[in-house]
């Protein structure tokens, strides 16, 4: 088998970059471990920056996310039982969309396949082959089968506990790592939001955040300990904390059945370089952010946004500056969004440390009250549209 471009990973970073190179006539082929149904179901992210839904919708795969997403301008920060909104579009004027990230992958993965450009679920790489040469390989094996997909470049699209990461020698790699005391139980619930825009909670008992899918769908986190079991989460143990963590004055929080329910351990993770000979990593298999600023997703998609038209370049034009500035141009905005994912994981979770609670607190008292500090974190927060980020 051969190939111009190999892509490991069928998530957002994966499919998106299938389909930007297949736009541009590149052939590629993307190559999935995991079922059809398993990637379209695991739910995860819930809010595209408006970077990542212009992507989707001017290559023309944001017909349903228009149609069913929901547009937000503000979010709400919650502490002392008080409600304090963040006007996000009068601060920044950008939106955020509100859909969640199985669905954005429901929509690439039908284009994929109306396409007709190689997707293959059930093929697993377990290495990959020569990625300085000219020439890598990646080895992978389906029904059982071991096969090889000759390439010009690999795109190491495979999230945190993939393979392509590890094909780059420690001696080549920095790694920066911290690890929060925090985990978060997030539940989807049967049941309409009780409320326009995302909740954002402070509390003593620990984070909650109230977030939505649908008209119909609730989407809910509260924070938790990182090695904490579902065991220990009953439903009304779960329902229980989210009303005392999101109470506030004249608002009720309406349950519903939990149809999904999960638990996430919280890390921050950068990987230098992004790139390694003709190795691309893009996307978790490169960083990991905590949740709590929604940035993993569209740091995803931001990634592949400036890789596929450096490997167009490369094909059609010759021109490798692309390639070349790849890795230093997509880390500048990794690192923006792992510090701002790092101040609201900050700001907003219960520490064990009183000190650290108390200036919290006032962090999160001057953001309420400070239209300037309410811009910093808003145009973090609809992801940052200055040069160079
Ligand atoms: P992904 O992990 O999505 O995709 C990688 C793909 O590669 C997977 O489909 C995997 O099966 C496949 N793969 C792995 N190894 C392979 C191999 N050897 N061969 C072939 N394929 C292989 N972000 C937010 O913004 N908000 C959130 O609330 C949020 N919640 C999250 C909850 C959980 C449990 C997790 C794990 C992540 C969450 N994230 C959240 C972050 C998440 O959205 C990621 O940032 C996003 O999925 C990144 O997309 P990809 O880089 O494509 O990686
Ligand atoms: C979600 O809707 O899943 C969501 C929203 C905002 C976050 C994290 C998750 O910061």
């Amino acid at each position: 088998m051969r190939t111009r471009v190999a892509i490991v990973g069928a998530g957002p970073a994966g499919l998106t970059l299938g389909h930007l190179l297949t736009l541009a006539g590149i052939d590629n082929v993307v190559l999935e471990s995991r079922t059809r149904e398993h990637v379209e179901t695991r739910v995860r992210a819930g809010v595209l920056e408006e970077g990542t839904t212009n992507l989707l919708r001017s290559t023309g795969v944001g017909e349903r996310m228009d149609r069913e997403g929901l547009v937000h301008h503000g979010v709400e920060l919650r502490f002392d039982e008080t409600a304090h909104r963040i006007a996000m579009s009068d601060l920044t004027g950008h939106s955020i969309m509100v859909y969640g990230q199985q669905e954005v992958v429901k929509d690439l993965i039908a284009a994929r396949l109306q396409s007709g450009a190689p997707l293959h679920f059930e093929a697993e790489c377990a290495s990959l082959e020569d990625v300085t040469s000219e020439r890598p390989r990646v080895v992978f094996t389906q029904d059982g089968r071991a096969h090889e997909l000759e390439c010009e470049f690999v795109a190491g699209c495979d999230g945190f506990h993939g393979v392509c990461r590890s094909a780059i020698p420690a001696a080549a790699l920095r790694v920066y790592e911290r690890a929060y005391p925090f985990g978060w139980l997030g539940i989807l619930a049967a049941v309409a939001p009780s409320t326009e825009e995302l909740i954002y909670a402070r509390h003593p008992r620990g984070f909650a955040l109230h977030s939505l899918r649908s008209p119909e769908i609730s989407r809910l986190y509260v924070q938790c300990s990182p090695d904490d079991d579902l065991a220990h989460w009953p439903d009304t143990r779960i329902w229980d904390e989210l009303h005392v963590r999101l109470a506030a004055k004249g608002w009720t929080l309406h349950e519903g059945p939990i149809i999904e329910k999960g638990i996430t351990s919280m890390r921050s993770f950068v990987a230098e370089p992004m790139r390694y000979g003709r190795l691309l990593l893009a996307g978790d298999a490169a960083h990991i952010v905590p949740p709590t600023g929604a940035k993993g997703l569209n740091l995803a998609i931001a990634d592949v946004a400036l890789l596929a038209p450096a490997l167009v370049d490369w094909f059609h034009a010759g021109t490798s500056t692309g390639l070349d500035m790849y890795s230093d141009t997509a880390l500048r905005r990794v690192w923006r969004a792992q510090d701002f994912s790092n101040y609201m994981t900050a700001l907003l979770h219960r520490h064990d440390d009183e000190f650290e609670n108390m200036r919290q607190l006032s962090r999160l008292q001057y953001v309420a009250n400070s239209p300037a500090a309410a811009r910093s974190l808003a145009e973090n927060y609809v992801g940052l549209q200055l040069p160079g980020f």
